[in-house]
């Protein structure tokens, strides 16, 4: 995969680069990276890439030419990219997508700065708008290292285990079961003894009832949404039933108390 950022701070992506997982994919060649400083492309003295809006009002507009000039020479560098406008304008940013991007081979990533792009940049020269969420920035540049690290892990090879990507609750529409480490006894709170047990496929199962807990209790439009297999759906069923017995009992239980209350009565 190849990424190419442009973006008026390119000093803001060296310790990007230079850190865990993102640094060993570049070293790895799993990924390759380059910044481009559209301050570069500005053919002015100054190199301004901002300017008023027309009609007035405050704030300032990235002016088109060096932003063109730039993102021509991202494509002479990433022929195949899609260029990619970060705002809060563009399709929501998820696994999914993520997963979509990964299976690219190269992507183009467009930061804009200031209250926005000028509006021609967007019709002729982008090809695809991602937000990272309903919420406004300075500027894309953290946008683009969101994605660029979501992406970055769903390429085979850059995680440490062989299959750790998919193992992921996302990849498959749950949140993560709980994690434990040693020491086995921390502050008076102990690891749950299965998972010392050594039985592979009970462990499996205690992991699968952890996430669908965890779901359920969390992100419960996650499970809504989620196309759930038996084993899952067998496990919500036991709960249910679990639930309804308890209401059963409480319900029974109240039934006669009202009952002792109406004999008093009388
Ligand atoms: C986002 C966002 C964003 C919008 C950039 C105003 C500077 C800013 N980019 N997801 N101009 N949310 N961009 O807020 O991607």
């Amino acid at each position: 995969m190849k990424f190419v950022v442009l973006t008026i701070f390119p000093e803001m992506f060296g310790p990007f680069w230079d850190h865990g997982i993102i640094r060993r994919a570049i070293e790895q060649e799993k990924i390759s990276a380059a910044t481009l400083n559209i301050r570069d492309f500005a053919e002015d003295k100054h190199q301004v890439t901002d300017d008023r809006p027309y009609g007035g009002g405050s704030g300032m507009v990235m002016k088109p030419e060096p932003l063109a000039a730039a993102i021509r020479a991202a494509e002479l560098e990433a022929p195949s990219a899609p260029k990619i406008l970060l705002t809060p304008q563009g399709r929501v940013f998820n696994q999914k997508i993520a997963h979509e991007l990964a299976s690219l081979e190269q992507l183009v990533f467009v930061c804009g700065r200031y209250e926005g792009v000028d509006e021609r940049i967007n019709i002729d020269l982008i090809d695809d708008e991602i937000s990272i969420g309903d919420y406004v920035l300075t500027g894309g540049e953290l946008a683009a290292m969101v994605i660029i690290d979501a992406v970055t892990r769903q390429i085979p090879g850059t995680l440490g285990g062989v299959d750790a990507a998919e193992k992921d609750s996302f990849a498959d529409g749950l949140l993560e079961h709980a994690h434990y480490t040693r020491p086995q006894v921390f502050e008076n709170k102990t690891v749950p003894d299965i998972l010392l047990s050594g039985h592979h496929g009970e462990i499996e199962n205690w992991r699968l009832e952890s996430a669908l807990m965890r779901t359920l209790m969390k992100r419960a439009d996650l499970l809504k949404q989620k196309d759930l297999d038996e084993k899952e759906i067998e496990i919500l069923e036991k709960w249910s039933r679990w639930i309804e017995d308890i209401l059963e009992s409480y319900h029974g239980a109240h039934a006669e108390h009202r009952e002792d209350a109406e004999n008093e009565t009388k």
